[in-house]
């Protein structure tokens, strides 16, 4: 996997260097490229942003300079889009776009497309407080893509334009957030999203067992059971009997009971969210 980062800071991703991710790279599992935004400005101040139309407080980043860096990184060359109308918020989130027509370059314009998964296909990736929120299951269908651009926003975030445009021209671009909070800029976002994706392409983690079980995984998406290592007893505290058992059907029976209990406990959205046929019959009694 080729993975692109923009950022004004891209020393922020020095750390890519380090544990799984760095042999990750070595290994040539992945392909990191860090950019940084500034080298695409043309003033003496390498400004890359500007104060926001309407008014307010902040800055909002240009999209002059990001698009002649993303231009560039996606191999397009620079023309104008129609179809696309800034003030349809419904039309600029996500993949539910209205309108499926494939890039053209006719009249040097591109008309509006639909995003579509990813499959040979750069997707284009923008952190954003104010997007879906990234789960599990983006992780996993990014973690089958050949090539991730990540565009880290700083200040108070980028023109609407920017991603709207990259759609438009039928790049794949997706919008996330990683949880309700609000952070500094994309860095750290993308830091996340990228651990997150990465550690489920074949070969990045030591154990692949590892992540078959875990948490948000898999149909259940459930919080995962307490773990326990040796010693059995310590400073008064009990490892639960059945675990040393060694019967496994009541090991498993206890661990899916306390999974269910934990995720009713902490977060019933995801009870809410399951689907039923994930449940077996001893499920359903308890
Ligand atoms: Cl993706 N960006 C920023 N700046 N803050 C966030 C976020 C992203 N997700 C949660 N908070």
């Amino acid at each position: 996997m080729k993975i692109d980062i923009v950022s004004v800071f891209p020393e922020y991703f020095d750390v890519l260097n380090l544990s799984l991710f760095g042999k990750a790279q070595a290994k040539g599992l992945i392909e990191v490229r860090t950019h940084n935004l500034r080298d695409w400005t043309h003033d003496v101040h390498h400004s890359v942003d500007d104060t926001p139309v309407g008014g307010g407080a902040g800055m909002v980043m240009k999209p002059v300079v990001w698009a002649e860096c993303l231009d560039e990184l996606l191999g397009l060359e620079a023309c104008d889009v129609a179809g696309v109308d800034m003030t349809d918020d419904a039309g600029d989130t996500d993949d539910t776009d209205a309108a499926d027509t494939s890039a053209t370059t006719d009249a040097g314009t591109a008309t509006a497309a639909t995003a579509e998964a990813a499959a040979g296909k750069p997707v284009l990736i923008f952190p954003n407080p104010s997007a879906p929120l990234f789960t599990q299951r983006d992780a996993t269908e990014l973690s089958h893509a050949d090539r991730l651009l990540f565009g880290c926003g700083r200040y108070e975030g980028y023109d609407a334009r920017i991603p709207a445009y990259y759609r438009a021209r039928g790049v794949d671009v997706r919008e996330y957030s990683i949880g309700d909070y609000v952070l500094n800029g994309g860095e750290v976002a993308t830091s996340v999203m990228l651990e997150a994706i990465t550690r489920l392409i074949p070969g990045f983690m030591g154990n692949p067992e590892s992540i078959v079980e875990e948490s948000y995984t898999g149909e259940g998406a459930l919080l995962e059971h307490r773990q326990y290592t040796k010693p059995a007893q310590w400073r008064g505290l009990h490892v639960p009997d059945v675990l040393l058992s060694g019967d496994h059907g009541k090991v498993d029976r206890f661990r899916r009971d306390e999974a269910l209990a934990r995720t009713n406990e902490i977060r019933p959205d995801l009870i809410e969210e399951l689907d039923c046929r994930a449940l077996d019959k001893a499920d359903r009694k308890t």
